[in-house]
């Protein structure tokens, strides 16, 4: 809390930031995560089958930095243990971890569940809730059974179907212990980065159908399971299930583009959001309009972006218990100009909506090519989505920073102060209901396309030794200080990198210095 002094201070030093208490609310949660491609390894352990990754990996090697692959990873399999001490030391309230599909069920079909599989993660949860530590699991995190996609994967209408069988293996075996459930992770990056530039696995690349497709069958997949938990577990287990969504903060880059900015806004987040989140359901109205122009551009007799049945809408309309976001950086928005190129998503954007997406020069580099530095997004896209989907439970499921290794790393522990103050300022100024923030990632792990290279781990992983020793980096030290003081008022190094200059931005120098004085007075 600010003393009185402080109060008289700061209104002589500083504007916005005096009344900020950097305190969170009460009850407000912390956690940190990880996914079970990117940390377990034993990828070919007991009746384990192949996920999609493992098959990417094994086949395609050259698309994977350093030609990296998750057969063994962090080995997060043997050393689970090591994780719960870990999260322990960090005194978070929850731990987010995945399930693996093929893990548990081999065949991607619930004729055969695997005992094995079905062990660690009973292991993992009980150990997780010996300490204290609440499970916040996510069933689906991308490693779909290679099974699967052989019949079509996310564009076949009847993964809806097997998905559904799924979930109700994982809520029948851990629904009595696992009270918060994430039903998909960011499908609008899964369904951009496996079908528009195919990036990801499977690596198909059909912008103009598969990626449509795996949007409708995604959001329709999660709503079926939704409803599952919600008929028959919700009644004997009490718990809460979403789905999460990834989010970039759009904005324009000179007045007279907001119209654009908006509809990219609407692309991404709306057309993820929209069908479950909104009062009347469905795809975006602006959504459907631009991307028939673009069917027609292309040539296309009719829009391929897919319609929905009003059942599909009545299906989907309302199935969620909290808004789970994903935010970690921003893109600005143009109009593109005649001729243009375009780049791969999420980089630039393109042909959907004939718009160029580009970073302001301010937003510190990161070592992903993907992710600029800019705080204030967090805050912005916040209220975007108060203003249009009403004031729920939010909860920031993933934020974190990509550094290039070193146990000493300050950028991350400034990019985690700087958004968490742009979440008190969310909740205190905004009035938006955020309710826990998760960092990504527990440790260092196989980073997707960047393989091994890109590191976001709060522990720092050596992927050279037999155990994969985790040794915890400074900003593991401030985030358990964060949160055993549940306030940013907390200390941290003194230096950090250039300000930004973007958005309220008055800023962190001045509120530590702020911070320092009051404690002098
Ligand atoms: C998320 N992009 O992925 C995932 O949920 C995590 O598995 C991942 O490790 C984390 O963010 C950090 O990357 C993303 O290129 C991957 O825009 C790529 C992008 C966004 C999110």
């Amino acid at each position: 809390m600010l003393t009185l002094q402080a109060v008289v201070l700061c209104a002589i030093v500083t504007t916005a930031w005096c009344f900020v208490d950097l305190s969170f609310p009460p009850g407000f949660k912390f956690g940190v995560a990880s996914s079970a491609y990117q940390v377990e390894g034993a990828w070919n352990i007991s009746d384990k089958s192949e996920s999609i990754w493992d098959h990417f990996s094994h086949t395609h090697p050259e698309r994977i930095a350093g030609a990296a692959h998750g057969d063994v990873a962090c080995d997060s399999y043997r050393h689970w243990k090591r994780d719960i001490q870990m999260v322990h030391e960090l005194g978070v309230h929850f731990y987010r971890f995945s399930i693996s599909w093929p893990r548990l069920m081999p065949t991607g079909f619930p004729n055969y569940i695997s005992e094995d599989g079905k062990q660690y993660y009973n292991k993992l949860i009980d150990g997780l809730l010996a300490k204290g530590i609440q499970p916040l699991v996510t069933m689906y995190h991308w490693d779909l059974p290679q099974r699967l996609q052989e019949l079509g994967g996310w564009t076949n209408p009847l993964v809806t179907d097997w998905f559904l069988d799924y979930a109700r293996t994982v809520f029948s075996l851990y629904g009595d212990r696992v009270k918060t459930w994430i039903t998909i992770n960011e499908p609008l990056v899964m369904c951009e980065m496996s079908y528009n530039d195919g990036s990801m696995a499977p690596g198909i690349i059909s912008p103009e159908v598969g990626t449509y497709l795996c949007n409708k069958h995604t959001l329709l997949a999660h709503a079926k399971a939704w409803r599952l938990y919600d008929n028959e577990f919700r009644h004997k287990y009490h718990g809460e299930i979403s789905l999460v969504n990834h989010m970039f903060w759009y904005e324009a880059v000179m007045s007279g583009e907001e119209e654009i900015t908006e509809l990219a806004q609407e692309n991404s987040a709306g057309r993820y959001s929209h069908p479950i989140f909104s009062k009347e359901g469905g795809w975006p109205s602006s959504i459907v309009d631009a991307l028939a122009l673009n069917s027609k551009r292309q040539g296309y007799p009719k829009s391929n972006f897919p319609s929905l049945t009003k059942e599909e809408i009545e299906l989907m309309k309302g199935t969620y218990d909290f808004y789970a976001m994903n935010h970690y950086t921003s893109r600005q928005v143009r109009k593109s100009k005649g001729g243009e190129k375009f780049g791969s998503w999420p980089i630039n954007d393109g042909p959907d909506l004939d718009i160029k997406l580009s970073a302001h020069h301010s937003w510190a580099r990161t070592a992903a090519s993907w992710f600029y530095v800019n705080p204030p997004g967090i805050r912005k896209q916040l209220v975007w989505l108060r203003k249009h989907y009403g004031n729920l439970k939010f909860i920031i499921a993933e934020n974190g920073y990509p550094s290039s290794g070193g146990k000493h790393d300050p950028d991350r522990i400034a990019y985690l102060h700087d958004n968490l103050e742009q979440i008190l300022l969310a909740i205190q100024e905004d009035g938006v209901n955020v309710t826990a923030y998760t960092v990504w990632s527990l440790m260092d792990n196989f980073e997707w396309m960047d393989g091994y290279k890109t590191k976001f781990g709060l522990f720092e992983v050596d992927f050279n030794s037999p155990e994969r020793k985790r040794t915890p980096r400074a900003s593991a030290h401030y985030y358990r200080k964060v949160i055993k003081a549940h306030s940013l008022d907390v200390p941290r190094p003194h230096y950090r990198p250039e300000p930004s200059s973007s958005g309220i931005n008055l800023p962190s120098l001045t509120l530590f210095s702020t911070i320092l004085l009051i404690k002098l007075f």
